[in-house]
C-alpha cells in the first residue's frame, strides 16, 4: 500500500516543474530507491508526511499547543522534541518518530490541536517502519480520488514553506547541487527553546520568556541554572534602573488583565463543564484518635526499619484505602453517568477497578493524578504511588497514564488549612470526599471527664442525579468507622 503512496508521490513530483530539480538533484546522486522486499525508502527519497497528533490519554481529544521546539525547514531526528501541548490534564512533550525536515506547523503556539489530525508535516528522510508510517500519519486516499493525504503532500511540496516567498524557494531549488544548503537548519528563534519541562515550568513561575535564555545545556538548551542567573539579572538591571519607586494614584482602581495560566485555562475549562452536575454536600465530622495513634506507632516502626523506601506514613493512604473499602458495598460511587449521544437516554457505567484520584497542589497549579486499583494495594504500595505521584507533580513531569482513569477523587485540603469543604465532582465520576483539617479538640469520655480527640471533617459531594442522600450518607458512615477504628482495615488486607 505505500509503495503504490510512494511511487504516486514520486509521479506527482515529477510531473511538477518546481518539484522536478529537486527530484532530479537528489536523483543524479543515484541514491533513490523503493525496496520491493518489506518497507524501505532511501535517504534521499522525500515523503513529505503530515504526521497525526497521537492519542495522549484517555478522552483527550484537542489539547493547546504551548510551544514548538522546531520551525519549517529545521532538521528533526528520530525523539527530537517537536513541541509541548498542553491537555485538561497535563502538558506533554511531543518528540517525532521519524527523520527527516519539518515543512509545515499546521498550528500557532496558543492554537487548540486536535487528537488524530495532521499537526505538523515532515520530509521523512532514512528508513521509517511501514507500520509506523500508517499509524502515525494520515491515511493514504482512494486511487485517483486525490484525498486529503495527497492533497496535503502536494500542498507541502508545490507551496513555499512558511516564512518564504515562492521566489525564494525557486532561487534555492535552482541552485548548483553543490551550492545547495543540503545541511539541515538549525532551528532559531522562539523554536529553538530545548528545555526539559521542569525548566520551562520554571520559568513561567518566574515569567520569563525562555527563547530570551541563552542556554549552556548540551546543544543550547536551557537549564535551571540558566533560568536563576537571568532572573538575578534581570533583578539587579531593575533596580539600577528605577532608583525610586514610581508614585502609586491611590484615588484611581486601576484593572490590570492578566491571561490565564495553561492550568488555570484548563481548570476553568473542566470545572465549568463539572458544574453540569447536580452536586449535593454532606459532612460529617471523623474522631481521627486512633487512626492518629496507629500512624504514631507505624512511623516509629517505620523510622527505625524503612519499608518499599517508605520511612513516614501520611494520613492520606489509611484515608484513600478506607474509602475503597467502602466502594465495595456501595459500587454506585465508583460508577460514571453515561448519556447516549443519539437518545440522550442516561445509564450507569460500573467499574471494577478503584482509581482514586488524588487533589494535588502543585507549584504549576491543581492537578488530579489517580492511584490506579487501590483495592488490591495495601497501605505501603498506597502511600508508595502515593509518593511517587507526588513526586512526578511537582516536578512537572506527571504522565498522561498518571492523569487519566479516575473512578471518585479524595482531595485532602487539611494540610494547608480549612475545616469544611465543598468539593467539585471531576467528569466522569459521581463523587468526591474532601478531607479538612485534623484538629485537637475537647470531647467527653466513657466517665464524662474531659479529653483531648483528634477531628476531622468529611465532606462529601456527589451526583444527585443517580446518588441519593441516604447512600451517600451511608457510605460515608462506612469511611467513618474504617477511619476511626482502623485496626478493622487489617481483616481487609490483602
Ligand atoms: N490535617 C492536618 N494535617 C494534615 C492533614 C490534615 N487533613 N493532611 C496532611 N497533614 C499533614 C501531614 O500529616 C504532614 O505533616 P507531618 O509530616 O507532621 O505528619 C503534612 O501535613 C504534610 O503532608 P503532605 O501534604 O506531604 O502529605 P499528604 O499525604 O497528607 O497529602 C497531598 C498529600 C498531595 C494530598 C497534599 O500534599 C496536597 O497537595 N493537598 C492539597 C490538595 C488540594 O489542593 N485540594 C484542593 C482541591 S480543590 O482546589
Amino acid at each position: 500500500m505505500f509503495l503504490q503512496r510512494s511511487s504516486r508521490a514520486v509521479r506527482s513530483q515529477w510531473c511538477r516543474p518546481q518539484g522536478l530539480s529537486r527530484v532530479l538533484a537528489h536523483g543524479s546522486q543515484g541514491a533513490f530507491s523503493v525496496s520491493r522486499h518489506g518497507f524501505h525508502t532511501s535517504r534521499a527519497l522525500q515523503v513529505v508526511k503530515p504526521v497525526l497528533l497521537a492519542d495522549i490519554g484517555e478522552g483527550i481529544v484537542e489539547c493547546e499547543i504551548i510551544q514548538w521546539f522546531v520551525e519549517p525547514e529545521a532538521r528533526v531526528e528520530e525523539f527530537s522534541p517537536l513541541c509541548e501541548v498542553q491537555s485538561d490534564k497535563a502538558s506533554v512533550e511531543i518528540t517525532s518518530r521519524f527523520a527527516g525536515v519539518v515543512k509545515k506547523l499546521h498550528y500557532d503556539a496558543g492554537d487548540m490541536a486536535k487528537v488524530g489530525k495532521p499537526f505538523v508535516d515532515i520530509d521523512i528522510q532514512g528508513d521509517a517502519k511501514k507500520e509506523d508510517l500508517e499509524a502515525l500519519t494520515a491515511p493514504e486516499p482512494s486511487q485517483g480520488q486525490g484525498g486529503s493525504g495527497e492533497a496535503l503532500n502536494k500542498e507541502s511540496l508545490s507551496k513555499p514553506p512558511e516564512g518564504k516567498t515562492t521566489e525564494t524557494v525557486k532561487a534555492e531549488e535552482k541552485a548548483p547541487v553543490g551550492q545547495q544548503s543540503d545541511k539541515p537548519k538549525k532551528s532559531t528563534g522562539r523554536f529553538a527553546s530545548l528545555a526539559t519541562p521542569a525548566v520551562r515550568h520554571l520559568s513561567k513561575e518566574f515569567d520569563v520568556d525562555i527563547t530570551e535564555i541563552e542556554g549552556t545545556g548540551k546543544d543550547g538548551r536551557v537549564l535551571k541554572e540558566d533560568i536563576h542567573r537571568y532572573v538575578e539579572s534581570r533583578k539587579s538591571s531593575a533596580a539600577a534602573s528605577t532608583p525610586t519607586q514610581p508614585p502609586v494614584d491611590t484615588a484611581t482602581q486601576t484593572e490590570t488583565p492578566v491571561q490565564l495560566t495553561n492550568i488555570q485555562a484548563q481548570m476553568f475549562k473542566a470545572m465549568t463543564r463539572s458544574l453540569t452536575i447536580p452536586h449535593f454536600l454532606y459532612t460529617d465530622e471523623i474522631d481521627f484518635s486512633q487512626m492518629h495513634s496507629l500512624r504514631t506507632r507505624l512511623n516509629k516502626v517505620l523510622k527505625s526499619s524503612p519499608q518499599d523506601d517508605i520511612s513516614k506514613l501520611s494520613y492520606m493512604p489509611f484515608i484513600i484505602k478506607a474509602v475503597s473499602l467502602a466502594l465495595y458495598q456501595y459500587p454506585i460511587l465508583n460508577a460514571r453517568v453515561e448519556i447516549d449521544a443519539n437518545t440522550q437516554k442516561p445509564s450507569l457505567v460500573h467499574r471494577s477497578q478503584h482509581n482514586i484520584g488524588i487533589a494535588m497542589d502543585t507549584p504549576s497549579g491543581l492537578l488530579v493524578p489517580v492511584i490506579k486499583n487501590v483495592a488490591s494495594r495495601n497501605i505501603l504500595s498506597i502511600a508508595s504511588e502515593l509518593t511517587r505521584l507526588q513526586t512526578a507533580a511537582t516536578a512537572g513531569k506527571l504522565s498522561p497514564q498518571d492523569l487519566s482513569g479516575g473512578t471518585i477523587t479524595v482531595s485532602n485540603i487539611g494540610n494547608i488549612g480549612g475545616t469544611y469543604l465543598s468539593p467539585v465532582i471531576v467528569e466522569k465520576e459521581v463523587a468526591i470526599l474532601g478531607v479538612g483539617r485534623i484538629r485537637t479538640v475537647p470531647a467527653f469520655d466513657e466517665e464524662d471527664r474531659v479529653v483531648k480527640k483528634q477531628a476531622c471533617n468529611f465532606s462529601w459531594s456527589a451526583d444527585h442525579r443517580v446518588v441519593d442522600g441516604a447512600t451517600m450518607a451511608r457510605a460515608a458512615e462506612v469511611v467513618k468507622q474504617i477511619v476511626e477504628e482502623p485496626d478493622v482495615m487489617v481483616m481487609h488486607m490483602r
